[in-house]
């Protein structure tokens, strides 16, 4: 109760009277409205903000910052999609399109686990020239090599695209890639989940409720998933808060989403370049709004690769729970929308990171059992 009033005294300073009243519900646990998660965002009271948001952060994790060492494989850059924010997407014919190989997928997965990873993050076109078993011999050569290594592949855009051109059912899908080795999927291909928005942003993709629905699927399967919000290039706030109240909806639903990670938008090379991009302090602001509003979500993560640095150490303090990992090599597409173009870090920048903010450091697996120690 204490912490209760002295919490509202504090909320007095505010010069924002709604986050008054939305900071007495977040001290009673209870879930904030579409309508609170629009003033959220509207608020210019960022220290009201970051505060509530800490608070919930710390009810949750205490210090505990997660990190883990991982690595993106990409394996073809070649889409028949044509979305508007992506500079990564080639067509079959140009010149520097690519599919890698499956030994190639096994040399890098190889360096990978000889540097300690844990995780191979594993996505890619959606690319018609390639067979079904292309993937399912991936996993699984992948999995002969290195059993181990968890497979964290493939989007839902991904299977929903698999589902339709390889002629499977959903479930099909799933409990094939499942058997050949994929461990759980990111949280990649939602954007935003709004219409007219996501329509003129990635016509070509699965729409908002087809994400979530196969999102449930394979929580039902009995896989983890993520989800992301790409957020910064033409959405308005009322789709961001529409996509957290879905994303929070569904996880009411099949609660196999594990970790929200709100993408910044990088405008370079892409047909929305034109776009200014984001600043630190929306970027802050939709960190904090994320962990208020997905009062069911176990982790919020601050991708640092898209934030920068600064941002995503600064974001510690603003409710994210998790940097996500060293990366020590990342693939094609994490070099087409890194902020600083910056794609890997050693495991004590990361520790060190943490720890300068005053946070304790404990590397991950995937799925959130802790491994080694905070020291290297
Ligand atoms: O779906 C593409 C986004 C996503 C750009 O699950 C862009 O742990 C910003 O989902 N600017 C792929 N973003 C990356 C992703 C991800 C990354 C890290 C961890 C996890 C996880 C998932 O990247 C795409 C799209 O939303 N994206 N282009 C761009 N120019």
């Amino acid at each position: 109760m204490k912490l209760v009033i002295e919490f509202s005294q504090h909320m007095q300073f505010s010069f924002d009277q709604q986050l008054v009243d939305i900071s007495h519900k977040v001290e009673d646990g209870e879930r904030l409205t579409f309508d609170e998660g629009l003033a959220l965002f509207n608020t210019t009271d960022l220290n009201a903000l970051g505060k509530l948001a800490d608070t919930v952060r710390r009810r949750k994790h205490g210090l505990t910052t997660y990190y883990n060492v991982n690595r993106h494989f990409n394996h073809t850059n070649i889409c028949v999609a044509d979305c508007k924010f992506c500079g990564f997407y080639r067509r079959a014919r140009q010149e520097d399109a690519y599919t890698h190989s499956i030994e190639e997928g096994i040399e890098i997965a190889r360096s990978a686990v000889a540097e300690g990873a844990t995780e191979l993050h594993i996505v890619g076109g959606l690319n018609s020239k390639l067979p079904f078993e292309y993937y399912t011999d991936l996993f699984s050569s992948l999995k002969r090599e290195f059993p181990k290594l968890h497979l964290k592949a493939l989007t839902m855009v991904e299977l929903d695209f698999f589902a339709r051109f390889y002629k499977m059912s959903d479930e099909e899908v799933i409990e094939k890639l499942m058997a050949a080795g994929m461990d759980s999927c990111p949280g990649g291909g939602a954007e935003i989940f709004a219409e007219p928005t996501r329509s003129r942003i990635c016509d070509h993709k699965c729409d908002g409720d087809r994400w979530l629905e196969l999102a449930g699927k394979v929580h039902a399967a009995g896989l983890k998933t993520n989800a992301t919000m790409l957020y910064g290039h033409i959405e308005s706030i009322e789709d961001r808060v529409d996509h957290l109240v879905r994303l929070r909806e569904q996880q009411d639903k099949t609660g196999g989403f594990q970790c929200f990670i709100p993408l910044a938008f990088y405008p370079p090379g892409t047909a929305l370049s034109s776009l200014p991009g984001l600043d630190a302090i929306d970027n802050l602001k939709t960190i904090a709004v994320s962990r208020l509003m997905l009062d069911n979500f176990d982790h919020i993560k601050a991708y640092w690769v898209m934030l920068g640095k600064a941002t995503a150490q600064t974001a510690l303090h603003f409710g994210a729970n998790d940097l996500d990992g060293t990366i020590t090599d990342g693939g094609e597409l994490t070099h087409a929308y890194a902020a600083e173009g910056e794609v890997k870090m050693t495991k004590q920048e990361i520790i060190t990171m943490i720890q300068n903010a005053g946070f304790e450091a404990v590397e991950r697996d995937t799925v959130y059992n802790r491994v080694g120690s905070a020291t290297v």
